[in-house]
């Protein structure tokens, strides 16, 4: 039989990388010295660190038909990333859920997200054939709709030999109200240090002990900070944590945290402990930081 798959539903997005002689801010008479495309996008960004660490692995995320969905698609494969449930929408002319713009002179960038295309409804997961899947995961976002996809799994879970049950992850991400019902659903739960500082919570300890009431009965709860590594709390009551690993040099920490969830998913899909997977997942994530981009995190 194939190997089960990790599917992670959230965004994909097109990050435009313009390089600049000077910094926009500084002068108007900025010259674009050169410009590249490149898939991002949270969850999009998890799968391409689950396929290089050898997961297979799935993306269910919004496109629109045209170019850059192309372009998209094709990396995808590149990467061996199973696209098949993206869910296709016809918004006007708007290529993906999100468009990045993001402007470097090679020491500093600035982003600019743009978000329009609907998202991923519990009526288009209706279609994936769970029997696929041994993970998945979702980016929190329209978490009504989410909660409903969430529901469908469980279901699925109650009719399952427990080996053959789906693992639930949830990720809390942005300070929005809407994302917290997220916090009761899922064996694991990351919530990330703004949120934490949001909900009144100086630290990855403060907030995974805080947070922990939140979450339902048996669950995992992780907090990644930064160069301070990350904490879990699981039912035992114990404190996990691993300290980061920083690499030699920051060369770029921008999907540090994307790299952080995909490498403790794989840990813990791959049967290690809470202790085991954190610790991979910040050398992955400090591995990360120390390159350009994903090629060379497991090397
Ligand atoms: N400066 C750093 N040095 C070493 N490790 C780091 C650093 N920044 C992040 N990490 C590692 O990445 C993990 C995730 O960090 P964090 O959640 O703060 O990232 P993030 O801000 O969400 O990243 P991103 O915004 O790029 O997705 C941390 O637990 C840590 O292991
Ligand atoms: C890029 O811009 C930053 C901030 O203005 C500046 O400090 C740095 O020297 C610039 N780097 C290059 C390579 O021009
Ligand atoms: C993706 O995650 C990063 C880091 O946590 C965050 O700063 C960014 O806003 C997220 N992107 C989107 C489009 O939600
Ligand atoms: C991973 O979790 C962090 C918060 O801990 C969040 O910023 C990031 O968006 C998450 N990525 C995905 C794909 O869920
Ligand atoms: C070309 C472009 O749109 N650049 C944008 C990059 O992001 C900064 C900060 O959000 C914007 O101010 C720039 O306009
Ligand atoms: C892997 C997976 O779940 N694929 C499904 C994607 O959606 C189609 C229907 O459009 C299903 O037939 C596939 O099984």
């Amino acid at each position: 039989m194939e190997e089960k798959r990790i599917l992670c539903i959230g965004l994909v997005c097109l990050d435009i990388i313009s390089v600049v002689d000077k910094y926009p801010e500084e002068d108007s008479d900025t010259r674009c010295l050169s410009q590249r495309w490149q898939r991002g996008g949270n969850a999009s960004n998890s799968c391409t660190v689950l396929s290089l660490l050898g997961a297979p692995c799935a993306f269910m995320g919004s496109l629109a038909p045209g170019h850059i969905a192309d372009f998209i698609i094709s990396d995808f494969r590149k990467r061996n990333i199973d696209a098949s449930n993206v869910s296709w929408q016809s918004w006007g002319d708007t290529p993906c859920a999100c468009c990045l713009v993001n402007v470097t002179n090679g020491s500093r960038t600035v982003t600019l997200y743009d978000t329009n295309l609907p998202d991923v409804t519990a009526e288009n997961f209706q279609k994936v054939d769970l029997s696929k899947y041994k993970w998945i995961h979702w980016e929190g976002r329209n978490a009504d709709e989410q909660v409903k996809m969430i529901q469908r799994v469980e279901d699925h879970n109650k009719e399952c030999p427990p080996d053959q049950k789906i693992k639930i992850s949830v990720e809390i991400e942005k300070e929005r109200e809407e994302l917290f019902q997220l916090f009761q659903h899922g064996d694991l739960v990351f919530v990330s240090k703004d949120v934490a500082k949001y909900l009144g919570f100086h630290s990855a300890t403060e907030a995974v002990f805080g947070l922990y009431p939140r979450v339902r009965q048996g669950a995992y709860l992780v907090c990644a900070w930064a160069e301070q590594g990350a904490h879990a709390l699981g039912p035992d009551g114990q404190a996990i944590h691993s300290p980061a690993f920083p690499p030699d040099a920051i060369v770029d920490t921008l999907g540090a945290g994307d790299t952080f969830n995909a490498s403790v998913m794989f840990a813990l899909s791959k049967g290690q402990t809470m202790q085991e997977a954190l610790t991979f997942g910040c050398r992955i994530a400090g591995k990360k930081c120390g390159i350009q981009g994903y090629d060379g995190i497991i090397s």
